[in-house]
């Protein structure tokens, strides 16, 4: 049995690997989602208007998130594209006002000059949910600027890419297309440590491949073999957590009722590795984050209650 193999079994792969550019914790990061558009799914039309998301901005970051993300585009399945001038318009202020009050933020834009003028008004982390796909330009004005890049698996855009959820391989296709993604951004200059990848839970993908990219997250984090990249998991509220809870008749629980699967999702994939979640509701998964380091901290501690010498910084008392 390889290394590799043996920590997946334990539930975790080796090593998990920062980028640079950010905080370096001995935990998962949580980062908070402030989707400032008329038709997210999970949040559309709360937080449309400036101040309120800036509130929100706030009112996560002091809940613990570690970065948070605006975004002002809906990547919902079947959504269409807004202008590049609307983007602007609804994330710019919210973006300047938030970093000026020193909250880190990270930009959620398919576009280069939307994450151009996001880093302008103070964002330090492009997340583009296209990893590069969608505007040719990106991976150059990331390697300019020096900043961390989220690099998600995508296949197509909103509008019709549940279409394209079909694998013979998930993990394999998945990891195959995400490393040209990663290969293209080194090409253009983009520093590998500081590119994260993000298995894409929702982008062309049926519930069945989200659970299966879940459980092999080792797999994604090395894109099929070589170096490890941090890895972002976005479930937060999406439907494979609904189609998971139908009720006796069918239904898919409710997008707002999807907060506790989401934090369960969190913990486990935090104790699998994973470097950041992206969720909607951040308290409950700061938690969650901080109970899974304190639990991997544990391990090798040699008594139950015993605090490892490695987890300080990680967790509270045992108590
Ligand atoms: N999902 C959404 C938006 N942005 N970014 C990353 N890196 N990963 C994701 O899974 C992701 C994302 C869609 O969810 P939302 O509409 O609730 O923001």
């Amino acid at each position: 049995m390889t290394g590799e193999a043996r920590t997946a079994a334990a539930g975790e792969w080796a090593g998990r690997t920062h980028p640079a550019g950010l905080p370096r914790l001995q935990r998962c990061l949580v980062m908070g989602v402030v989707n400032v558009t008329p038709d997210s799914f999970s949040d559309g039309g709360r937080w449309l208007d400036t101040s309120a998301a800036v509130s929100h901005g706030l009112k996560l970051a002091a809940e613990g998130a570690d970065i948070v993300d605006v975004g002002g585009e809906s990547t919902r399945p079947g959504a269409r594209r807004v202008d590049q001038e609307e983007e602007l318009r609804r994330v710019g202020p919210v973006i300047s006002q938030l970093a000026a009050a020193g909250v880190l933020v990270s930009v959620d834009t398919m576009r280069a000059g939307v994450a151009e003028s996001a880093l302008g008004a103070g964002a330090r982390l492009v997340n583009d949910v296209s990893g590069g796909l969608a505007d040719p330009r990106m991976a150059r004005l990331v390697a300019r600027a020096g900043v961390p890049y989220v690099i998600t698996h995508w296949r197509g855009y909103s509008r019709d890419m549940q279409a394209l959820a079909v694998y013979d391989d998930v993990v394999r296709e998945v990891s195959d297309e995400l490393r040209r993604q990663v290969d293209v951004a080194i090409a253009a200059g983009v520093d590998a440590s500081a590119i994260i990848v993000d298995p894409g839970l929702g982008f062309a993908k049926l519930p069945g491949h989200n659970w299966t990219l879940l459980a092999r997250l080792g797999e994604i984090s090395r894109l099929g073999g070589g170096r490890q990249f941090p890895v972002l998991i976005g479930a937060s509220r999406k439907s494979f957590l609904g189609a998971l809870l139908r009720d006796p008749d069918g239904e898919p629980r409710p997008v707002d009722e999807r907060d506790d699967a989401t934090t369960a999702v969190s913990a486990l994939a935090a104790a699998a590795g994973a470097w950041c979640v992206r969720v909607h509701a951040v308290a409950a998964n700061a938690d969650a984050v901080r109970v899974a380091a304190r639990w991997a901290g544990a391990r090798g501690s040699g008594a139950p209650g015993k605090p490892a010498a490695s987890s300080a910084g990680t967790a509270g008392s045992a108590s």
